[in-house]
C-alpha cells in the first residue's frame, strides 16, 4: 500500500464556513481506496456536512471497526478524535466513550460485513440502549476488504462476480434499527450526493441514536450485472421519499414552497429539519408505518431513500441513566469519591 503525504497548500479564495476554516481543514489523509469507491464519496459527503454545520473538529469522535469501509475515519475529519477498533467493536467503544463523555460528537463508521455479522449484536444494542450518535453503514453487500464475498446485507438472488448466486435471505438494517428504537433512520446511496449530506447534516444535528445505510459500490468486488449495490442497479431502483434541507437556527428559513410539499421537524437545539415531499402519503414521524411502507416497497423491487423516520423527541442513553449534566471524564475526586458517609447513605437507601 502505498502512502503520501496530503499537500497543505490551498486555494486562498476558497469559501470559509461561520469559524473561518475552510472545507480543507475538515479532509484527512488522501485515500488508498479502490478508484471509484463508493466510500469515498461518503467521505467527501461527511467532509462537506462537518464544513456546513460549522463544527469544530476536535468536538468529533469518529469510530468504526475493520473493512474498507473502517478504514476511512483515516480520509476525512484528521484534526478529529478517532479510535479504528477491532472488527464489529465499534459500536460498544463508541457507547464506552459516550458515556465517559458526553460533550463530543460522535460519528461511527462501519460496513455491512461489520454491522450485520461480526458487530450485529453490538449494532443492535447501540440502538437500542440509545447512545447519541451518528452511525453510518458503508453498505456494497460485501465483504470488500477480503476480496468480495457475500455479506449478510446482499440481497437473496443476487450474484457474485463470479456467478455464484446468493441463496440466504438479506438483513435490512433499516428495518433492525426501525424496530430497536432508532430515532433517526435514513437510507441513501454514495452517488447521490444532494441526498446524502443534508442526511448526514440532520443526524449529527439530532440527539439521539440516528443510523444512516448508505449504499456504497464496491467497484471491485459488486459492481456488475445480477449484483444489486452496483451504481447501474441502485440508480434505476432508487425510489426517494423526501428531501432534506438542515436549517440552523441562526439562519432564516426563506425558500418559499406552496402548503403541503414541506413538512418541518424542529429539533432540541433548535434546527430546522425541512422536508420536502415527494410522496405525500408517507409520514416520516410514524415508526410502524415506516415500516410496513419499507418492507411493501422492497417487495416490489424498491429501495426506499430518503429521511424514513424521525422522532421530533428523542431521548438518549444520558437522559435514560439520568447522569449528571458534566461529562464523567471531568469530574474531580471529591465527585467520584464522596467517601464512607455517602456509601454508607447510598447502601442504607438499597435495603
Ligand atoms: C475478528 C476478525 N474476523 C475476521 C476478520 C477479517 N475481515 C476483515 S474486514 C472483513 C469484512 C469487511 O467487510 P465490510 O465491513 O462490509 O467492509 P468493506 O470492506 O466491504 O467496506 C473481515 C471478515 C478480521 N479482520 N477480524
Ligand atoms: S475493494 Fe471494494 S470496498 Fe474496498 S476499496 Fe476497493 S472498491 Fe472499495
Ligand atoms: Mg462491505
Amino acid at each position: 500500500m502505498s502512502f503520501l503525504p496530503k499537500p497543505k497548500l490551498h486555494h486562498p479564495k476558497l469559501p470559509v464556513n461561520a469559524l473561518g476554516y475552510t472545507r480543507r481543514d475538515y479532509e484527512g489523509a488522501i485515500s488508498t481506496l479502490c478508484a471509484g469507491c463508493g466510500h469515498d464519496s461518503i467521505s467527501a459527503a461527511i467532509i462537506q456536512a462537518c464544513f456546513e454545520l460549522d463544527i469544530e473538529p476536535h468536538r468529533v469522535a469518529k469510530m468504526s471497526g475493520i473493512g474498507c469501509s473502517s478504514k476511512t475515519p483515516d480520509y476525512f475529519l484528521g484534526a478529529s478524535h478517532g479510535f479504528n477498533s477491532v472488527h464489529g467493536r465499534m459500536p460498544s467503544v463508541l457507547t464506552g466513550a459516550n458515556l465517559a463523555n458526553r460533550d463530543l460528537i460522535y460519528l461511527g463508521v462501519s460496513g455491512d460485513g461489520d454491522s450485520a455479522s461480526i458487530g450485529f449484536g453490538q449494532f443492535a444494542h447501540s440502538i437500542r440502549r440509545a447512545v447519541n450518535m451518528t452511525y453510518i453503514v458503508e453498505n456494497n453487500g460485501v465483504y470488500g476488504l477480503t476480496k468480495g464475498q457475500f455479506s449478510a446485507t446482499s440481497d437473496k438472488g443476487s450474484k457474485a462476480k463470479k456467478g455464484v448466486v446468493n441463496t440466504d435471505e438479506a438483513i435490512d438494517l433499516i428495518g433492525i434499527a426501525l424496530q430497536l428504537g432508532a430515532t433517526y433512520v435514513g437510507r441513501s446511496f454514495s452517488g447521490d450526493k444532494d441526498q446524502l449530506v443534508p442526511l448526514i447534516k440532520g443526524a449529527l444535528r439530532h440527539n439521539g441514536p440516528a443510523f444512516i445505510d448508505c449504499i456504497s459500490p464496491c467497484v471491485a468486488f459488486n459492481n456488475h450485472e445480477g449484483s444489486t449495490k452496483s451504481y447501474d442497479f441502485v440508480r434505476e431502483h432508487n425510489e426517494a421519499m423526501n428531501f432534506l434541507d438542515v436549517i440552523l437556527g441562526r439562519e432564516a428559513i426563506t425558500t418559499e414552497y406552496a402548503p403541503g410539499e414541506v413538512r418541518d421537524v424542529v429539533q432540541h437545539d433548535g434546527s430546522v429539519l425541512r422536508l420536502r415531499k415527494l410522496h405525500d402519503e408517507y409520514d416520516p414521524t410514524d415508526r410502524v408505518g415506516a415500516m410496513h411502507h419499507l418492507h411493501e416497497r422492497k417487495a416490489a423491487g424498491e429501495i426506499v431513500t430518503g429521511l424514513l423516520y424521525i422522532d421530533p423527541d428523542p431521548q438518549d442513553l444520558h437522559e435514560n441513566l439520568a447522569t449528571v449534566a458534566t461529562p464523567l471524564n471531568r469530574l474531580d475526586d471529591a465527585a467520584l469519591v464522596p467517601g464512607r458517609k455517602a456509601l454508607e447513605k447510598l447502601n442504607a437507601s438499597l435495603r
